[in-house]
């Protein structure tokens, strides 16, 4: 599937809409942890991304211990970060 890679440029802006994601040591993915009261609203706020994955056919690359959640996103199809990205992890900073 053609999914374009961001520019350096692009990336930066994006990085700039989105504070509360750090960008990888290598430039290819974002990331953000999360922490919650307890694991049954960690596992709530999950349930919640993984609506929104399957409905934008962008999937998260995460983990869960407890009330923690650790979310990377990066674009498979691209090699790096995409426009996928950006929407999906807006999309997330909305459910939070
Ligand atoms: N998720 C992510 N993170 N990157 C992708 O490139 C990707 C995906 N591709 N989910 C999608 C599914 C693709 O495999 C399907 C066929 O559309």
């Amino acid at each position: 599937m053609a999914v374009e890679r961001l520019s350096a440029d692009e990336v930066e802006q994006v990085l700039a809409e989105l504070s509360e994601w750090t960008l990888r040591e290598d430039g290819l993915a974002i990331a953000r942890k999360f922490k919650f009261r307890n694991f049954s609203e960690a596992w709530g706020f999950m349930a919640r991304v993984a609506l929104v994955a399957e409905k934008q056919d962008h999937h998260p690359e995460w983990s869960n211990v407890y009330n923690r959640v650790s979310i990377t996103l990066t674009t498979h199809d691209a090699g790096g970060l995409s426009e996928r990205d950006a929407k999906m992890a807006k999309a997330i900073d909305r459910l939070v």
